[in-house]
């Protein structure tokens, strides 16, 4: 990958993770870009105040300058857990039956977001530039814009665009879509997502979509990107060989006393399809009674969100299910799902997908999902596992040589597991090989070399392309 040498970034989002080990794929992506270029990461610190009060709290966390700002107790309730949270997420994600409208939510959602524009604002500089990320921050662009940074912007959104259809029963829409000109790109995970952003665009505000992917709408323009994110390949590569991953791997190999480990990873979300997912494997189990006491499904569902009452209500129903499959098929010496409500280190999550014979990544609907991209990494190159991939995630896209299936159909996913599990080792390492070429490629820092070149390429147009005369200096050197 060519390096682009470009401005300082500013990275805007609503939880800010530059410091190390704990830190995801993606914020290691990111910390890369803003040592890379310097810069800052600002956002949210996750502390509550009293009352907002704006004061910036700065940090350096692996190279890494940060500043980050408490929240009230209302902007919490009603931007993260409310819009964000019970509104956008839900409705983004197909859920409209889930999605709670409420203008109180809409509104501290635009508090919340002024407020970081007048936060955020005095550390941008002339030549920076910003990169907003996901739909906590929809309307961030248009707040700097309000209060003249003329800088390059950017969003990246880390989930799906939902179909205009469900999109119009947001009653803010129009207004929240708008907001999003002030923009000069926008990044999605997929081609459908980006589509279905278009389709909006040209059927809902009556605007226009060129060729090269250019949005026009009231004399605006912005530049749409497919960009997939993808993880950091050589390090999770790496951590699958570590100490702990390869100890992980002997113990829940032996706990499985010969039978194949199917493993699922997934944060306890409605979107990650974890009950159709259960209620596959046990159409499984009950189709095919001969295999069924030479499986066992670990799966592991760190809870998420615990303030908001559809994770409450989903943590419920999951550990039922749970108990009425283990109830009904366990016999003295097998139970068929332990499932795990804990997070663990990146190393241990290595070794239990290296450790597997199968990755059930089912989700109803996914921006990316980047557990099916370190399942592929984590593999022994000489006995793979087998990855199945729900056809609505965004992964699906590019990841073709997964066993793709229906998330929705239990006897889909009873099928896949058939199939999986009867696969010979020659079509395992073909179809790994071709997957684990793709993840590596268009790995973490693929992804943020490809946004922020296209940020620094997008052409600028009016006033913009040309903010202020060049003054001749005493040096003979222009500046502006
Ligand atoms: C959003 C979009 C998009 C999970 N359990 C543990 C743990 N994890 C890590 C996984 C993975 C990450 O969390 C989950 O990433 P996903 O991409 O699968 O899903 P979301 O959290 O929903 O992320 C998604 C993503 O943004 C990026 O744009 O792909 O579509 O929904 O890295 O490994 N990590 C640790 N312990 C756990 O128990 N340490």
């Amino acid at each position: 990958m060519e390096f682009y040498p470009m401005s300082r970034l500013i990275v805007i989002s609503n939880r800010v993770s530059a410091g190390g080990g704990a830190a995801g794929g993606l914020a290691v992506a990111l910390s890369a870009g803003l040592r890379e270029n310097g810069g800052i990461w600002f956002g949210w610190s996750g502390e509550r105040i009293d009352e907002f009060t704006g004061q910036i709290n700065f940090r350096i966390e692996d190279g890494v300058r940060t500043a980050t700002v408490d929240l009230e107790d209302q902007d919490i309730e009603e931007y993260y857990n409310g819009f964000a949270n019970r509104t956008l997420w839900p409705l983004f994600h197909y859920r409209i039956d889930l999605a709670e409208y409420e203008r109180s939510f809409a509104g501290g959602y635009r508090r919340a977001n002024e407020r970081f524009a007048d936060t955020v604002l005095p550390l941008i500089e002339p030549e920076d530039h910003v990169w907003v990320q996901d739909y906590h921050m929809l309307p961030l662009g248009s707040e700097l814009r309000a209060r003249g940074v003329t800088n390059r912007i950017g969003f990246f959104l880390h989930i799906p665009w939902p179909p205009r259809r469900l999109l119009v029963t947001l009653p803010e829409v129009r207004e929240l879509v708008e907001t999003l000109f002030a923009y000069d790109l926008i990044g999605f995970h997929t081609r459908e997502w980006l589509d279905s952003f278009a389709d909006f665009v040209v059927h809902e505000l009556g605007g226009a979509i060129s060729d090269d992917d250019v949005a026009t709408w009231n004399g605006q323009r912005l530049k749409l990107l497919v960009c997939p994110a993808g993880i950091d390949a050589a390090e999770f590569k790496a951590l699958s060989e570590s100490e702990t991953a390869r100890r992980t791997c002997i113990r829940v190999r032996e706990s499985a006393v010969g039978r194949a480990l199917i493993v699922g990873v997934d944060r306890l979300d409605y979107s990650k399809g974890l009950e159709e997912r259960f209620q596959g494997y046990e159409r499984f189990l009950s189709e095919h009674p001969e295999e069924r006491k030479e499986v066992v499904l670990l799966q592991i569902a760190p809870p998420s969100r615990g303030a908001v009452e559809s994770y409450q209500q989903i943590r419920t129903r999951l550990e039922g299910l749970a108990g009425k499959i283990n109830g009904a098929h366990a016999a003295l010496d097998w139970v068929p799902i332990r499932y795990v409500n804990q997070a663990y280190g990146r190393d241990v999550l290595a070794g239990v997908y290296r450790a597997s014979r199968i990755g059930l990544v089912t989700p109803l609907r996914d921006g990316m999902n980047l557990v099916a991209k370190e399942y592929v990494a984590a593999q022994d190159p000489s006995d793979p596992g087998v990855l199945i991939l729900s056809r609505f995630a965004g992964a699906a896209e590019e990841m073709t040589e997964a066993v793709l299936v229906n998330p929705h159909s239990a006897e889909e996913i009873s099928d896949a597991i058939r199939t999986a599990l009867a696969m010979p080792l020659a079509e395992r390492i073909s179809r790994w090989e071709r997957l684990m070429e793709k993840v590596q490629q268009q790995d973490v820092m693929w992804w943020l070399h490809r946004f922020t070149a296209a940020l620094s390429a997008v052409e600028l147009h009016g006033e913009r392309a040309n903010p202020l005369p060049l003054i001749e200096s005493d040096e003979g050197h222009e500046v502006a």
